[in-house]
């Protein structure tokens, strides 16, 4: 029996009882317990309730149909089974009421013991993306994986689970898609036909059977909705996506400030450096090393003058010592996690035996909020969260040890994937209390929703070429579940680089949304000067450049604050419907913002074979220009192009507008007032660029400097649209560097003055240095001679360009 209410139906079945509910147009949640009552599970992920929206429910002998505008789900009462279908499909080849997932009709949700399973039909050409830091292939059909947060040190490539969950996939067939997100922390399994050709199924440990089925034309509007529900992450400081130097560890203060007066020296823009657990005393949390680091102010003083940012890693783990502040009062004020008959739970960590903080509890969290501010006060703007899976130095806590969890009380089962989560936001919301601007905060495990709170990284892997290519692919993956902002170790953790590897990945990483060398203790030092000049040379040229495009990478992570749409964007999201892009050839490659497309390839090819996707039109010129040469390609082709270790092949989409900056040491120092609009001719496109002071929370009170910037390709035009908020652009000038003119208009008219473009030569990158046996400088100087450009200094108000 069924029985409607505001925000859908409860529906009572002989075993079970299941709760439908609309929470958008194109968000519909399925709720399936054994037993007749219908719980109000507790969320850590989802932020939001069900809109107030009209849906049609119908009901007959045998099913009952609910609808919205975009979305239809029938669910048949014998048994009880439900099917989705589009109503938002509008193109030829997408038609409408098609089906988009329906059940095994034998299986449908059904349990074995505690475990709860739901098994939906293989569809035919059925793919999967997605499901977050996940290793293997683009499409995963065929796998299977596990969400269970574990810490694995240099995991092989094929490994899984790794350290963050997010228990959200996409699924593409019959040129549609729809995301599914399973909303259960305990450990959860997702099947994509991995043994039959029958089902893809998921399912939960224990717990209910708690998913949301979202459905949008474009992959785009999935991820969309998906952090609508679940979150997205707040603008970071600007500072956190220049370049950042790790390793484990540097110490003492000596050798810190030595790092980072190197940088300045050699000319390699950088703003952060991280301290690794031989900061604290004992690996104390929050404590300073006496000898190390006995003034840790005047040194981030120091540091903060040379414009470098101090980041300090935080483990969970207390240590468990008589006379220790942080200790002595979490045992007091009761924050550690115990079992069940009330004794802590001892593990060991760094600091040896060691107490574990409840990041489940309000509580608890604030008071970690407060020892945060222990580090704001020295001066502390980045945070990076580690070993919170959590892990005992690799080994599992036991299962039966407690959790406030709101108030909900759970076992580690429970827990464990939302721990992680969980202490990033009382980081997180500590940090924001004591700095009273914008923390950067790094975390290695999470749960869906962690990027509300942090940036995350992809842990432990390797100095290889799979691993670095491997990496890619999650940083893809994960910005499909939500994570804009992540990165990988460059360089490799574990292990050691050859120069080769270092160069090409630090090349990589330039095109990555968290930019940060880090390296394993006992290896070799892995700064940008230690792999010889020549590989010097290139780190140089691309972390310059990374700094450069500042303009258009600070737009993109706005834009994504907004959208939740990835920064390191796999080419799923705008081309699902194209079966090359899924080709193990060219899977690694996507987009770094709107419309840079990068085709990472290992260190050693110095050849590359790249699909440039997009429709095959006769009219039109639409496709992609080479970066560093300017030569043009149609869409829809596959391509070789050369990619020696100084050229990375970067491409960009016909109709971009791509906005760049003079090179800054440090993006706390304003660029000279020249912003370059580089707009590339072909087809249509717009671009939201968007600028504020970059470290305050005034931005949420408009205190931003937003305009839109359209491109009309038949009409000729680039219009300018008058700009929003309250901020004053830091730049005086816009030079409009226009690429892609076969021949060069007379005269532009701007805002109806008659104006030449004066020819205008754009340099890339300085020469690199060759030592293999004499010097010589690179054949390529990476310099594009004679673009038009046009200089536009009052461009306050709306204004437009024209030619003929
Ligand atoms: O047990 O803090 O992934 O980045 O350098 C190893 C030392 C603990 C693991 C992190 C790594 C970090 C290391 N940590």
């Amino acid at each position: 029996s069924a029985k409607k209410n505001e925000s859908g139906l409860f529906i009572s079945a002989q075993n079970a009882s299941c709760t439908v509910q609309i929470y958008s147009e194109n968000i519909f949640r399925i709720n399936i317990e054994k037993g007749q009552t219908a719980s109000e599970n507790f969320s850590y992920a989802v932020i939001q309730t069900p809109l107030k929206i009209k849906f049609n429910i119908t009901e007959k002998k045998d099913k009952i149909e609910i609808s919205t505008g975009s979305l239809k789900l029938i669910i048949s009462k014998f048994p009880l089974r439900f099917s989705f279908y589009s109503l938002c499909l509008k193109s030829p080849s997408k038609k409408n009421n098609e089906i988009l997932l329906n059940e095994d009709d034998a299986f449908g949700t059904s349990w074995i013991g505690t475990e709860v399973t739901t098994y939906k039909k293989l569809q035919e050409g059925e793919k999967f993306v997605g499901l977050g830091e996940k290793n293997g292939n683009l499409n995963r059909r065929g796998e299977k994986y596990t969400h269970w947060n574990t810490d694995q040190f240099a995991y092989p490539i094929n490994h899984d689970p790794l350290y963050c969950s997010t228990p959200f996939y996409i699924g593409i067939h019959n040129h549609s898609s729809y995301g599914i997100f399973l909303d259960n922390t305990h450990k959860t399994e997702f099947d994509f036909g991995s043994s039959n050709e029958r089902f893809s199924s998921f399912s939960a440990a224990n717990g209910s059977m708690d998913y949301y089925f979202v459905h949008h034309p474009s992959i785009a509007d999935i991820i969309k909705s998906y952090t609508w529900l679940t979150g997205r992450m707040e603008l970071p400081p600007s500072w956190s996506l220049g370049f950042q130097q790790c390793r484990y560890s540097y110490y003492p203060e000596s050798e810190v400030l030595n790092i980072a007066k190197t940088f300045r020296e050699k000319d390699i823009p950088c703003d952060g450096i991280y301290l690794d657990i031989h900061y604290m005393d004992e690996y104390k949390v929050f404590t300073w090393h006496p000898s190390r680091f006995p003034h840790p102010e005047k040194l981030i003083t120091a540091l903060k003058k040379m414009g470098f940012n101090l980041i300090v890693i935080i483990d969970p783990g207390v240590k468990r010592e008589a006379g220790y502040d942080v200790y002595e009062e979490g045992k007091k004020q009761n924050h550690f996690v115990k079992f069940p008959n009330g004794d802590e739970y001892v593990g060991q960590v760094w600091p040896g035996w060691s107490c574990f903080p409840d990041f489940t509890s309000a509580k608890t969290r604030k008071w970690w909020g407060q020892k945060i501010k222990l580090l704001t006060d020295a001066g502390v703007e980045g945070f990076w969260n580690d070993m919170n899976e959590p892990t005992a130095l690799g080994k599992h806590l036991p299962d039966l040890i407690e959790f406030l969890f709101e108030g909900e009380r759970a076992n580690h089962k429970k827990a464990k994937n939302i721990y992680g989560m969980q202490m990033a936001r009382a980081t997180f919301e500590g940090a924001k209390m004591g700095l009273n601007k914008r923390p950067f905060s790094l975390t290695r495990a999470g749960f869906s929703g962690v990027q509300r709170y942090s940036a995350v990284w992809t842990g432990d892997n390797v100095s290889s070429d799979e691993h670095m290519l491997a990496g890619v692919r999650l940083l893809n993956s994960m910005g499909l579940a939500g994570i804009s902002f992540c990165g990988y170790d460059v360089g490799g953790f574990a292990g050691e680089a050859s120069p080769e590897l270092f160069a090409r990945w630090i090349t990589i990483g330039a095109f990555s949304p968290l930019f940060r060398c880090h390296s394993m203790i006992n290896t070799r030092d892995a700064e940008p000067w230690s792999f010889g000049e020549e590989v010097e040379d290139i780190a140089r040229n691309y972390i310059k450049l990374r700094y450069r495009l500042f303009p258009y990478i600070y737009s993109s992570f706005y834009e994504s604050t907004q959208n939740g749409v990835p920064i390191q964007k796999s080419l799923v999201v705008d081309f699902f419907d194209d079966e090359k892009i899924f080709h193990p050839d060219f899977q690694n490659q996507y987009l770094f913002g709107k419309n840079i497309l990068v085709a990472p390839l290992e260190s050693r090819q110095e050849i590359a074979k790249i699909y440039l996707p997009g429709e095959k039109s006769s009219e039109g010129n639409g496709g992609w220009y080479d970066f560093f040469t300017d030569a043009f390609y149609k869409s829809g082709q596959e391509i070789y192009s050369a990619a020696k270790k100084e050229k990375l092949p970067v491409f960009v989409k016909s109709g971009s507008i791509i906005p760049m900056q003079s090179c800054v040491p440090d993006l706390k120092k304003k660029p000279l007032d020249v912003l370059f609009l580089h707009l590339y001719l072909g087809s249509d496109g717009d671009f939201e660029y968007y600028e504020d002071d970059g470290s305050t929370f005034q931005y949420q009170q408009e205190n931003y400097y937003k305009r839109k910037i359209t491109f009309s390709q038949k009409g000729k035009k680039i219009l300018f649209e008058i700009p929003r908020g309250k901020y004053r652009s830091c730049f005086k000038t816009i030079k409009l560097l226009l690429h892609g003119f076969e021949k060069t208009p007379e005269v532009f008219l701007v805002n109806g003055q008659r104006e030449r473009a004066k020819p205008e030569s754009f340099k890339f990158f300085e020469p690199v240095h060759h030592f293999d046996y004499f010097p010589k400088q690179s054949e390529d100087p990476m310099v594009l001679e004679n673009i038009p450009a046009l200089e536009i200094e009052n461009f306050s108000e709306k204004f437009e360009i024209l030619w003929k």
